[in-house]
């Protein structure tokens, strides 16, 4: 990269102009995104000063108790997004049917997807968190909107990225075209892009998943960690590392920035459910991207942007990170 400041403005514009990657729609839309996001790393730096802490008294669709900011969060990126004329509709994790553009505002080509605020449990602990977003573009010939609508595989998606709340705060974008990390310059106001064709290693030393479940784990997670956990002296032949932060959103920045695996599988506590995470507002964007990176993103059984997703809160089971790791879960639980 040169010595000369790319801001996020000016990296969608040539994305748009010069390499014909993004209509202007699009980059409006993904510029309203890191908008929002500015704001919500402001009400998250505030903490206590901002009485953005602690609980609400509201359950989400998922029957999780909600955080004030989560609510806060949501209401940002929608009252951001609705006005633009480039969205005809948003789903997120804390509201439980879509919300369309109300008819006052024109409406747009997109359909816009997001976990305002992932990594609820460490928001009064100062952990880092973030926002995960996902752009589908809205079918050609679709009379009004609907949830159908938004029913697309992960293979669809137009753009995907996250924001990540911590000691940086950085936004992880792509367009189907590689992965590029943008920091905040706080006095700036501005994203500043600060690394571009993201890379995964395709090895790593290092897993992230959470250890407390492993007696609810299926046979092939359980092996698959328990010859991590032997290390030198199992069939691996190396030491491995954990490390779990319990923000999706973190997680996969450690392994878009050095390697890793992540894994939420399935498990037998809740055995009808087919995962935690969300398919469609977690999975697909984060797959994407790691898949952009060169990594890769299983269910265990097949490609997590393969998936046709049934309904909007659906859940998955996810495996992704560097790419021989996850070849090797999934192979371990596909007998391949
Ligand atoms: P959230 O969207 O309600 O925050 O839940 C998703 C989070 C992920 O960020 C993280 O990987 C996982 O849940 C943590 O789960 P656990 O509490 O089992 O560690
Ligand atoms: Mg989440």
């Amino acid at each position: 990269m040169s010595n000369k400041r790319i801001s996020l403005t000016r990296y969608l514009v040539e994305q748009q102009r010069v390499d014909g990657h993004i209509p202007s729609q699009l980059r409006l839309l993904l510029e309203v995104v890191a908008r929002a996001c500015k704001s919500i790393s402001q009400a998250v730096n505030k903490g206590d000063l901002g009485g953005v802490l602690g609980a609400a008294s509201t359950e989400n669709v998922q029957g999780e108790m909600q955080k004030q900011l989560d609510i806060i969060a949501n209401e940002v990126l929608i009252e951001a997004n609705e006005w633009g004329g480039h969205l005809a509709a948003m789903a997120s994790e804390e509201m439980d049917s879509i919300y369309v553009v109300p008819n006052r505002y024109p409406q747009g080509e997109y359909l816009l997807l997001f976990d305002p605020l992932d990594g609820s449990s460490n928001i009064d602990v100062n952990v880092s968190i973030g926002t995960i977003f996902s752009v589908l573009k809205k079918p050609e010939g679709s009379i009004g909107v609907s949830e159908q609508d938004f029913l697309q595989r992960g293979a669809q998606q137009v753009a995907a990225g996250y924001c990540v709340y911590g000691p940086q705060t950085t936004l992880v974008l792509t367009v189907g075209d590689g992965v590029a990390m943008f920091t905040l310059d706080r006095e700036q106001g501005s994203f500043v892009l600060t690394k571009e064709n993201v890379q995964i290693p395709p090895d790593t030393k290092e897993f992230a998943i959470n250890m407390s479940n492993m007696r609810h784990w299926d046979a092939p997670v359980k092996r698959y960690v328990d010859e991590c956990l032997i290390g030198k002296e199992g069939p691996r032949g190396k030491d491995f590392n954990m490390r779990w932060v319990a923000s999706m959103v973190a997680d996969v920045h450690r392994i878009l920035t050095r390697g890793g695996i992540f894994m939420y599988p399935w498990d037998k506590r809740e055995p009808e459910k087919p995962g935690k995470l969300r398919l469609m507002y977690e999975a697909n964007p984060m797959g994407w991207l790691v898949e952009q990176a060169g990594g890769a993103a299983t269910n265990g059984k097949q490609r997590i942007l393969d998936i046709q997703p049934g309904k909007l809160h659906e859940r998955v089971s996810v495996i992704l990170g560097s790419k021989n790791e996850v070849e090797r879960v999934t192979a371990y639980h596909t007998g391949l």
